[in-house]
């Protein structure tokens, strides 16, 4: 389906960047100048964190809010975060969770993807990613934009004292 050609895209995508970074020294780059890739008119992305998994091997997860000012209502039809070869959007419903093909926002709404809701689901984590401060994620939407944010990468244990 559609997924599987955007996650290999993505990866595609992915690996491009990484080779860019690093062959070529940024004379910009900086903590403060994160280039910030055009995002869709209207579409902002927030709260965005990554949360490693307790046990090393598990998948991980990430969690974001996307908000949408104006325009005809859009939909999420993937997400892909650096250092995860394969990242799928889930929801929690009843107490188990199903993949997710696409996620409708519209004018004047945030969709929060949290834990206990939609939320997405990380796997092959590549270890250096306990290591990173934060990472790359990236929010597609359907005709192809997309919108990128940086994620704090985060244990569980820092999960709970957030949450207090
Ligand atoms: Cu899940």
């Amino acid at each position: 389906m559609a997924i599987k050609a955007f996650a290999a895209g993505a990866m595609a995508a992915l690996a491009l960047a990484l080779a860019s970074c690093g062959s070529q020294p940024q004379p910009d780059a900086s903590e403060t100048a994160v280039s910030e890739p055009e995002a869709p008119p209207g579409i902002t992305l927030s709260d965005a964190r990554v949360q490693l998994p307790l046990v090393s091997g598990r998948p991980g997860a990430a969690y974001f809010s996307v908000s949408q000012a104006n325009g005809a209502p859009r939909k999420v039809v993937g997400v892909a975060v650096e250092m995860a070869a394969r990242a799928e959007m889930h929801e929690t419903k009843g107490g188990s969770m199903a993949p997710v093909s696409e996620v409708p926002i519209g004018p004047g709404k945030t969709v929060k993807f949290a834990p206990g809701g939609y939320h997405v689901m990380l796997f092959d984590l590549d270890p250096k990613l306990r290591f990173t401060k934060d990472v790359e994620l990236t929010v597609t939407f359907d005709g192809g934009d997309k919108a990128s944010t940086r994620a704090p990468v985060t244990t569980m244990q820092e999960t709970m004292e957030m949450s207090h």
